[in-house]
């Protein structure tokens, strides 16, 4: 080998200083193709990314090529979202080089924090899914679990979002605009797949019934891979995401004038499948592209799992030993009809050896009870788009109501709730019915709401499958949440305890005897004060309002929804605003009331609820008689990137939904850890974090999810009553309906007073209030006790091991996929 060329073979691998700064110099010249003076902070940070991703590539094909060659059996975690942030910290975090490549930059002139700016943040999900998901291929990676995530290659990630003149208005995101140096296009993994045409029924070789789809449209899946360095960069799995190209039937047709044109239209119209990500939290749109999306990524990934099983096999017998699909919530479950088509028409294998072989190969996680974002498809919709799959589906039904016939004997209500076709009105597909009736597991992700699972949307084929529905809480990744986003206070763990918490996050429990340490809780202290600090900067770049560093923050960052009641919250800060206007001479507790999040373009209510609190935050922070006292920021643009700013920072957590419609949360999580205290009802996974951090050490308050459902159950709730008694409440609403905060339009909140008077309150905001306030006030009290707060923070902190992520997909991995840890072998570091 030439000299020269093995010199920086070896150089591309070397994790010291020097060796990071020749290859950094190099990728500047020859890759990006810029010389060091005219470099800008972006090209700087596609140089160090693609220096850094040369630091794992051979890492990664060796995780690859172990899976291979021992066969090992793989998850497959189908999601339409994967809600990831920027990675350049996370893989010089996960492969332990941050310091390295921080010297070398500085041997430049360049400042590390600065360059991983330069990162646009790949926001490819809405909320809580999406970020789950993120979660949990770190995880997989971080336990060697053969994990791949399959999702779409979204253009357009979840819209930029600003507030012009307080209310939010969208804008594209465009992260790739300036390439993405993570990703690896693979021009040559390439699945074709149809939509709309018509079956034909005829009879195969041995005389039986088959089917043919044809006369169908054809798009291609083509592949992009994103290496997913696992903790120590010893795993290194991949994320898959399909981006959709039009056939090679353009590029090789010849066409007269007018068709040309038509056919760039075409090709246009065909790639537009992958273009934006819906932006949708928990709704479903019922729009065409959407279900052909949903289609699109799920079939390409079913091929690329059959042709990898058919590489070591020559039947499918062994599949559901091989291959675990885990399905994101119901967004991809057409999976079960497509791999059902795959092995029934396209491999000819007889329907009930394929029907078996679905159910124990898919399991199905449910993250939502809302019955608006329970997926129902027109049938008519259906039968146009994917016509062999609406059979496939009326065979499985037909098969299964038959069956269940027996036992429902005359019941004819539970029959008809069983069916996946929803014969209401225009008839549907009920995609949660399906992914049920085609997995062998089916998963909550928090205790609470499995059993309102039970009880509710699946309660009738809990009956039926009493084994089928267990509870998987969720988890979030210490790594990112603590080790990357927090790193005063991730350094004052490590000095204490070792660094083995990264990994097993359970040993933080150990810092739980430090919090009676009076020198640990003032570092404590320090360290949280330096995120405030940090975030009250970002609050002023981004808002331009100046908060105390002192005061107390009260965050609530998450998407806008009316059942996660940042109404409450805001109508709790007018109370407050008049309590401190009323009694000047009090020596109140400085309060900032953060918010963040967005809401859905077409969620008019949410996006009236931004507009009221920007409303609000303009009269109380321009107010001079609260003295400060009380400031309250909307921040724009929430995002991963955001909150790692916003989780580290915070004092208060606000968990407010209307208990029993929070299927987990997992912001709730990250605040706890970072040693935010809790107030928050009892919903979700606010119940095992109660149990977790000790019912002294968080703010519980309001109806439960029993009373919640008697109370609507009676009907027996008047919102007017309760506000008739609660003279601060009213006196909020008040000012709200009488303009105080919208005097340029005195009645723009009628819609949000309407909706909590005669529209019943459905969120019971009202019927909460008071006990919130008393929460609330008991938080303030308590702050004034710095060191009593510290102690309950660092008992926070201390307790919340469990809920790593990696717990919870162990979990998955030993009780539902039957998968293990596998460990790359590495023979190129052997080699020298
Ligand atoms: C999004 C679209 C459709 C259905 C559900 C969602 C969603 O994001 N749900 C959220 O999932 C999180 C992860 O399990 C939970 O923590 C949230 O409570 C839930 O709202």
């Amino acid at each position: 080998m030439d000299a020269r060329y093995k010199s920086r073979e070896i150089e591309r691998r070397s994790l010291d200083v020097d060796g990071l700064k020749r290859s950094f110099l190099e990728w500047l010249v020859y890759s990006v193709g810029k010389d060091a003076r005219a470099a800008t902070r972006r090209d700087w940070f596609h140089t160090v990314a693609l220096a850094v991703r040369d630091r794992l590539v051979d890492r990664w094909m060796d995780t690859t090529r172990t899976y291979y060659q021992q066969d090992a059996k793989r998850v497959y975690y189908l999601s339409l979202e994967f809600l990831i942030g920027r990675l350049l910290t996370n893989s010089l975090a996960n492969l332990g080089i941050t310091d390295q490549c921080r010297q070398a930059l500085d041997r430049i002139g360049l400042n590390l924090d600065d360059v991983v700016e330069a990162e646009p943040d790949a926001a490819l999900g809405n909320g809580g899914l999406g970020r789950l998901a993120a979660c949990f291929l770190d995880s997989m990676a971080t336990e060697a679990l053969p994990g791949y995530g399959y999702g779409i290659r979204y253009e357009f990630g979840l819209f930029e979002q600003r507030f012009e003149h307080g209310w939010q208005v969208e804008y594209p995101e465009q992260w790739l605009q300036f390439g993405n140096p993570w990703e690896f296009p693979r021009p040559e993994v390439l699945y074709p797949v149809q939509f709309y045409g018509r079956v034909e029924e005829f009879r195969d070789s041995v005389g039986e019934r088959a089917y043919r789809w044809v006369d169908a449209e054809r798009v291609l899946a083509m592949a992009y891979d994103t290496p997913v360095v696992g903790y120590g960069g010893d795993t290194i799995n991949t994320l898959r995401l399909w981006s959709a190209r039009a056939t090679r039937d353009f590029n090789f047709g010849h066409f007269n004038d007018g068709a040309y044109m038509k056919a760039v239209e075409q090709k246009v119209l065909t790639e537009n499948l992958s273009r934006v990500l819906y932006p949708n939290d928990a709704t479903e749109g019922g729009k065409e592209l959407r279900l052909k999306q949903e289609y699109f990524f799920t079939s390409a990934s079913l091929q690329d799992i059959l042709r990898r099983y058919l590489q070591h096999h020559s039947n499918f017998d062994s599949l559901p030993d091989k291959a675990a699909i885990q399905l994101n919530d119901t967004h991809p479950a057409i999976g079960i009809a497509e791999l059902m088509r795959l092995l029934v028409d396209q491999h000819g294998v007889t329907w009930d050896k394929a029907w078996d072989i679905t159910r124990a190969t898919f399991s199905y996680t449910n993250h939502t009870l809302l019955p608006e974002a329970l997926e129902a498809w027109p049938v008519r919709m259906m039968e146009r788009v994917l016509p062999r799959h609406m059979q496939i589906i009326y065979e499985i039904n037909a098969k299964f109501l038959n069956r269940s016939k027996a036992r429902a004997a005359g019941d004819n209500g539970r029959l008809s709730r069983l069916s996946l076709i929803d014969e209401r009105g225009d008839r549907r597909v009920r995609m949660g019915n399906l992914a049920f009736l085609g997995s062998h597991k089916v998963n909550g992700v928090s205790a609470l709401h499995t059993e309102l699972m039970k009880q509710t949307v699946f309660a009738d084929f809990h009956a039926e499958f009493p084994e089928r529905i267990n509870n998987k809480t969720n988890g979030i990744t210490p790594r990112r949440w603590l080790h990357q986003a927090n790193q005063p206070l991730a350094a004052l763990i490590t000095s204490r305890i070792g660094n083995g918490w990264i990994k097993d996050l359970s040993q933080i429990k150990a810092l739980a005897e430090k919090a009676d340490d009076l020198v640990f809780r003032e570092e404590f202290r320090r360290a949280k004060r330096k995120n405030k600090k940090r975030l009250a900067a970002y609050i002023a770049r981004q808002t331009g309002v100046d908060v105390q560093v002192d005061s107390l923050f009260d965050v609530q960052v998450k998407r806008m929804h009316e059942y996660k009641r940042q109404l409450l919250n805001i109508l709790q800060a007018i109370a407050l605003y008049n309590e401190m206007r009323d009694n000047p001479t009090v020596s109140w507790v400085p309060v900032t009331k953060i918010f963040a999040g967005k809401a859905a373009p077409s969620y008019h209510m949410a996006k009236l609820i931004i507009k009221l609190i920007n409303d609000v935050a303009k009269v109380v922070n321009h107010d001079p008689s609260v003295h400060d006292n009380l400031k309250i920021v909307l921040l724009p643009n929430y995002n991963v990137t955001a909150a790692e700013i916003i989780m580290p920072a915070a004092d208060l957590s606000e968990q407010i939904s209307t208990a029993g419609m929070e299927a987990s949360g997992t912001g709730n999580m990250k605040l706890a850890l970072n040693g935010a205290l809790t107030i928050g009802t009892l919903d979700g996974a606010n119940v095992e974090i109660r149990e977790h951090v000790g019912d002294d050490n968080i703010f519980i308050f309001g109806l439960t999810a029993e009373e919640v459902n008697d109370l609507r159950a009676s009907g027996g709730f008047n919102p007017r009553d309760v506000i008739a008694s609660n003279p601060s409440l009213k006196r909020a609403l008040d000012m709200i309906s009488t303009g105080v905060f919208s005097p340029d339009d005195p009645h723009r909140y009628h819609p949000i007073l309407q909706a909590l008077t005669d529209g019943g309150d459905h969120f019971l905001v009202t019927a909460d209030f008071s006990d919130y306030c008393q929460a609330q006030q008991a938080a303030m009290d308590l702050y004034r006790d710095q060191e009593e707060w510290t102690r309950k923070a660092i008992l926070n902190t201390a307790n919340m091991g469990w809920f790593s992520s990696d717990r919870t997909i162990m979990e998955y991995a030993t009780e539902i996929w039957d998968v293990h840890p596998v460990k790359p072998e590495h023979p190129a570091e052997t080699e020298t």
